[in-house]
């Protein structure tokens, strides 16, 4: 009775020692760099790089895709601009991050005997979902910020849903190691034979931290200014494009510029008014123009900050004398494409420096950047700046 107890505390599944041939061999796997301590150290830095990842990242959803209890505030003007910085900068730093622990837990896969019992067996089965679902996340980020969709899914939507599945995974596999991190943290440190013995596990994790450090500066000068001049790896530079900053989408591309051109255009503000407005370029320039210096803020993690001239949207809704609590519409000339039209919430239509700009930097815009108008609003991702902008709808 003991003897069959024993047996399956010890070994759920035990295949015959005659299969324990190459990795499954006892000590096929020498290096002292495949340590519980290094595994530890790199899972407790991707533990926190992945949570600012996650927590920006549903931050970007929720205000692109918002939620009636959700309320996303118009300042600081700033925050989104930050907080999508963070979230790219800390997914690029964690591509080294995971290779590495990937690199150095990866013996375990041959781990003897393969499953010790059903708890083991569903530990496991739950490093599937987050292995995958990390390299997902962040081969598809980084596609992304590239501007490369060598995919048929829509990005937004599965890198959305991969998070959760990743981040449950993540938690069961926080749940699982804990003790064991733990007791990995306090082990000694190696001893002199092992040091001596090719790369040491403090030049390990030099050479992995280096390389996250490296890539973070030579990238994040795409959001932060000061180090714009060391973005030779970003995918944008801050100060390159029409005007002197980056155009995405260019009006050719959305097949605006006949109607951005026409002198026939008319900016029509409708719904739910005491009267509707439609007004030319010149109605629109002999209106009270504002200034407001405020970021375009990608959901590709670049941003670039310029001073834009227009008139504010909440002037515009006077005028036409729209209801106290308006949420707008926001609509481009352009026919089709997802980012045609936004949403813009009461909090922001009415916030002082939210404009419907026709100018950046004491001239016109570009016709890349939205000629003859654009919305610019505090605190918002990019996607909803709309560019060309033709209606306007109260509800
Ligand atoms: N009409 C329209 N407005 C648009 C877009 C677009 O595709 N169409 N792109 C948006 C995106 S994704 C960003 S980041 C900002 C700045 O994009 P740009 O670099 O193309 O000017 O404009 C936004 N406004
Ligand atoms: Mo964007």
């Amino acid at each position: 009775m003991s003897t069959r107890r024993e047996k399956i505390k010890g070994a759920f599944f035990s295949p015959p020692e005659s299969l324990r041939k190459g990795p499954f061999a006892e000590g096929a796997f020498p290096s002292p760099l495949h340590s519980e301590k290094i595994a530890a150290i790199l899972g407790l830095v991707l533990g926190v790089t992945f949570s600012i990842c996650f927590v920006t990242g549903l931050v970007s959803h929720l205000i692109q895709y918002p939620p009636g209890w959700f309320f996303w505030p118009a300042t600081p003007a700033g925050l989104y601009r930050v907080s999508q910085g963070l979230h790219v900068a800390t997914g690029i730093a964690s591509v080294p991050l995971l290779l590495a622990k990937l690199w150095t837990v990866y013996p375990k896969l041959y781990e003897w005997p393969p499953v010790r019992g059903p708890l083991h067996a569903l530990e496991r089965l739950s490093l599937i979902a987050l292995v995958g679902g990390s390299l997902f996340l962040l081969f598809s980020g980084l596609a992304n910020i590239g501007l490369w969709y060598p995919w048929a899914f829509f990005f937004p939507t599965a890198h959305y849903w991969a998070s959760w599945i990743t981040i449950g995974a993540l938690i069961i596999h926080i749940g699982t190691k804990i003790s064991a991190t733990r007791r990995a943290l306090r082990e000694p440190k190696q001893t002199i034979a092992e040091e001596q013995s090719g790369l040491s596990r403090r030049g390990f994790l030099g050479v992995v931290g280096g390389t996250a450090g490296l890539l973070t500066l030579t990238t994040v000068g795409q959001t932060f200014g000061p180090l714009n001049e060391l973005g030779i790896l970003a995918p944008r530079r801050q100060d390159v494009g029409p005007q002197g900053f980056p155009v995405n989408k260019s009006a050719e591309a959305a097949k605006v510029e006949k109607k951005a051109l026409s002198p026939h255009y008319r900016l029509v503000l409708e719904g739910d008014v005491n009267t509707p407005l439609s007004l030319s370029l010149d109605d629109l320039r002999a209106m009270e123009q504002t200034e407001a210096t405020l970021p375009i803020a990608c959901v590709e993690g670049w941003s670039t900050s310029q001073t834009w001239r227009g008139v504010r949207v909440r002037d515009l809704l006077e005028r036409a004398g729209a209801t106290a609590d308006p949420t707008i519409m926001v609509e481009s000339l352009q026919k089709s494409g997802l980012y045609r039209a936004s949403e813009l919430p009461a909090e922001h239509a009415l916030a002082d420096n939210t404009l419907l700009a026709l100018q950046v930097n004491g001239e016109d815009l570009h016709i890349d950047h939205g000629y003859p108008a654009r919305l610019i609003a505090p605190n918002r991702p990019g996607v909803l700046q709309t560019k060309w902008v033709g209606k306007m709808t109260v509800t």
